[in-house]
């Protein structure tokens, strides 16, 4: 009987400590075991339940498919958050610093309260598919930045479907309202209406659409406030059709923040005066009425041959941008937005968000919150930004022709842009200049 009661015991504690090991290895290894269900459970979403996602540190899809199941072979899931000292996980900007080779897995380190940002329609799903997969395979896969779609219709299930599936962070989808999609009462219709129809005969590109020009006055006054947006502190926008023809080793959200940044661009050049025709004098206009809002070390140079007298058209190419949210909500901005949208260019003219984002940030940033993104290679119909210089191209496996830089050619504004930064151009600038 006492030593029967005595193997019971033995075998109860052997139980117990069987569980202890077995809730022990799954507990370690949860990010795996909770598979894709529990990050992909929660994404494809149109509420605000945000909950965990900013600073979203679950591995995702390319993890878990990756490798097998096998905790052994697997390296440690990395930790990554809001709450790590980046000072732990140094940027690696150059070949030369260490871990920048290392392209695999999840990036270890902190995540900057960021996202990447689409405005597009339904119809445009096959192009942001193409936009989103280059992103990922480029950059993002390793780090798992959110993605917000938004639009003015609702989003259907095909896009929702394809674009949740290619994305590795969570996405959202979100419903432009009326109010910042549309013309506004103080608009006269018929006189927007003539425009039109005379931009049309003057074959103005987009000078007949009034699409268009929602699109231009939203991505200029409003997209940084839709609701969804107001969960970040950076964005990265993305258009549909867009190309990325080199690795990104390193989080430019990161560097963004960490180095005071507020706009970014790769692109530059002179926008269609015909679109712009009374912009400058709007923007005087301001400047005159808001001194406070204009930054002491501004760009100014960038924007004016004549220290700000006309307007030379250079304006940073907005399709792509890496930018600070809190900057676009400040009280600075939103006046510039507002003085500008009330003497009714958008709909009179045809004012595009690129002259408008630029405009503000060269005359209300200093020079120094501005940075030019030489090492991210990018496609928007017609242009190209491929690095200048052939080790850089090469150690970031660029698959862009160097032939086709914009960067130095005769259209485009970046060679000011690194005169009035008295910055050096890249070495092998002079081969690209036609
Ligand atoms: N939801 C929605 N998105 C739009 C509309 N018009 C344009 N967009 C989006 O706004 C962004 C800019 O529009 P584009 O048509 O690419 O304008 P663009 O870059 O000046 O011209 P392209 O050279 O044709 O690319 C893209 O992300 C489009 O998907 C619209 O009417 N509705
Ligand atoms: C992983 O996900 C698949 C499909 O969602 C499910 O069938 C499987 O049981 C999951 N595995 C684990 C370990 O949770
Ligand atoms: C991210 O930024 C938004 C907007 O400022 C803020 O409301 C939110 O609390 C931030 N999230 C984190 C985790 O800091
Ligand atoms: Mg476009």
């Amino acid at each position: 009987m006492a030593a029967g009661s005595a193997r019971y015991v033995r075998y109860i504690l052997i139980a117990f400590f069987v569980l202890a090991v077995f809730y022990f290895i799954s507990d370690s290894s949860n990010a795996i075991s909770q598979n894709i269900t529990i990050p992909h459970g929660n994404k494809g979403t149109d509420d605000h339940a945000h909950k965990d996602a900013v600073l979203n540190n679950q591995p995702n899809s390319h993890d878990a498919a990756g490798d097998t199941h096998n905790t052994k072979n697997k390296p440690a899931i990395p930790k990554v958050g809001a709450n790590i000292d980046p000072a732990e996980y140094p940027l690696a900007m150059t070949p030369n610093d260490p871990g920048f080779h290392d392209l695999s897995g999840i990036k270890g380190g902190p995540r900057v309260n960021a996202t990447f940002v689409t405005l597009a329609r339904n119809s445009d799903v096959w192009e942001i598919a193409k936009s989103i997969r280059q992103v990922e395979d480029r950059f993002n896969r390793r780090y798992n930045y959110d993605w917000v779609f938004l639009n003015d219709q609702p989003f259907d299930d095909t896009f929702k479907k394809v674009t949740t599936s290619l994305c590795s962070g969570k996405t959202h989808y979100g419903l432009i309202g009326e109010e910042h999609w549309g013309f506004p009462d103080f608009i006269d219709q018929e006189k927007a209406k003539k425009v039109r129809e005379d931009m049309k005969e003057r074959k103005i590109i987009y000078g007949d659409s009034v699409s268009y020009r929602h699109m231009c006055r939203f991505e200029s006054g409003f997209f940084f406030r839709q609701p969804l947006m107001m969960n970040y502190e950076y964005y990265w926008r993305v258009e549909p059709s867009v190309e990325l023809f080199c690795d990104i080793h390193y989080d430019p959200f990161r560097f963004m923040h960490e180095n005071g940044k507020k706009y970014s661009f790769v692109l530059s050049l002179y926008e269609y005066i015909e679109t712009i025709p009374t912009l400058w004098d709007s923007v005087t206009k301001f400047m005159k009425n808001h001194p406070e809002h204009i930054a002491e070390d501004n760009s100014m140079g960038f924007l004016s041959d004549d220290g700000g007298k006309t307007y030379n058209k250079c304006h940073f190419w907005s399709n792509f941008e890496i930018g600070s949210l809190s900057w676009l909500r400040s009280k600075a901005y939103i006046d510039y937005f507002e003085s500008l949208d009330r003497d009714g260019g958008f709909f009179y003219e045809r004012w595009g968000d690129a002259p408008v984002h630029s405009i503000a940030a060269a005359l209300m940033l200093p020079k120094d919150q501005i940075h030019f993104f030489n090492d991210i290679a990018y496609y928007h119909v017609p242009f190209t930004h491929c690095p200048t210089g052939e080790k850089l191209r090469t150690d970031l496996k660029c698959h862009c022709d160097p032939k086709n830089n914009f960067d130095w050619k005769g259209y485009s504004c970046t060679s000011r842009y690194f005169e009035v930064n008295g910055l050096e151009k890249p070495e092998g600038w002079q081969d690209q200049t036609d």
